[in-house]
């Protein structure tokens, strides 16, 4: 009887506890969840959580990774894909992961509505990816550190190899971030890719690190770790609002650009969850949340308004960065695999 009794009571201990479980998290009790990689700022992955969980009710398990890593990471779970939607960062990984069938086709509810550029994005990764924002790289500087040292400001790429500028530039490691290899692209498009990996060469000499994240460097500038760091001008703009005296350059020579993109990772384990996250992210209420944590990207849904303090891409020399060809396989494994040979193994 005892025995009856205890086993009644644990049976509706249970029950209520998956009730209470279901009523705080409804989409979860019923298996909705969502696995997020991440690659822009953790400030904007964490508000694009906390939105989606408030609209929707699924649960979202969010990590964030810089685009080079994140790519690393797909691949290496590719037999057994643990995440859903890989979120941000640079475009050129999400090609290749495109190209590698590590990601799943998807056009968005919502496509129609994207600029140009975001939707010649999807076209490049043939619809397994889409363009979610833009932004123009660019050479920043503490205006403070540059005064105290008696230095001029660089003004064009070229500079950077300047003898009075040593140990005074930072930029991240190619490998782990996107950031960097757009730079490294951009490099190659604008010499050509001997001259670029000679340029490279003579600014390693002046490079004091080579961060693993590719807004470090900048972080590190407005702190007055560097004097001189290189990462995209939106970047820039967040430690400028923040109020360190950071200045931003478009080098002379003409700047790459990014498109920030994002992807349905394939055979992840809810991909439901997943397409609904892709519409979500692309809708231009969405997007417009960005500059309430400090990411001033341009945003691709062209009814979005981008936050005033983005830089304006129409009033920056662009270089017409072929997305395609430095998105390959071929390419971006083939410049990686040059830069540790040549430029990252160089002593200092
Ligand atoms: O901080 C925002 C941002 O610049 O970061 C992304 C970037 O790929 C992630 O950093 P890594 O360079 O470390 O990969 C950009 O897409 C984004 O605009």
């Amino acid at each position: 009887m005892k025995i009856r009794y205890l086993l009644t009571a644990l049976f509706a201990a249970a029950l209520g506890g998956l009730a209470s479980l279901g009523a705080s998290h409804p989409a979860a009790a019923q298996g909705k969840e969502l696995v997020l990689y991440c690659s822009p700022q953790i400030e904007w992955c964490q508000l694009m959580v906390k939105e989606f969980e408030k609209a929707t009710g699924i649960d979202v398990a969010m990590t964030r990774k810089s685009s080079g890593e994140t790519f690393a990471q797909i691949k290496a779970e590719s037999r057994n894909p643990k995440g859903d939607v890989w979120w941000g960062g640079t475009g050129d990984p999400h090609l290749q992961a495109a190209e590698e069938d590590l990601t799943a086709e998807y056009t968005a509810t919502n496509f129609d509505e994207l600029h140009d550029w975001a939707q010649r994005q999807a076209a490049a990764g043939n619809n397994r990816t889409v363009g979610i924002y833009a932004g123009a790289l660019g050479i920043g500087y503490n205006s403070e550190l540059l005064e105290q040292a008696g230095l001029a400001p660089p003004k064009c790429w070229s500079d950077l190899t300047k003898a009075e500028y040593k140990g005074e530039i930072q930029i991240a490691n190619p490998n782990s971030s996107g950031t960097s290899y757009t730079t490294l692209a951009t490099l190659v498009q604008i010499f050509g890719e001997d001259e670029a990996f000679e340029f490279m060469k003579a600014m390693h000499k002046n490079v004091n690190q080579y961060t693993k994240s590719g807004s470090a460097p900048i972080k590190n500038a407005a702190r007055g770790e560097t004097a001189i760091a290189i990462t995209f001008q939106h970047d820039m703009v967040t430690q400028k609002v923040l109020g360190f005296p950071i200045e931003i350059v478009s080098p002379c020579e003409g700047t790459g650009f990014e498109i920030g993109s994002m992807s349905i990772i394939k055979g992840g384990p809810n991909p439901d969850s997943a397409k609904a996250f892709y519409n979500f992210a692309l809708r231009a209420d969405i997007q417009e949340m960005a500059a309430s944590a400090r990411a001033y990207q341009v945003p691709s849904n062209a009814s979005a308004t981008p936050p005033p303090q983005a830089p304006k891409l129409e009033d920056i020399k662009l270089i017409d960065y072929d997305f395609k060809k430095y998105g390959s396989s071929e390419v971006r494994r083939r410049l990686l695999k040059r830069w540790d040979e040549e430029v990252g193994s160089l002593p200092r």
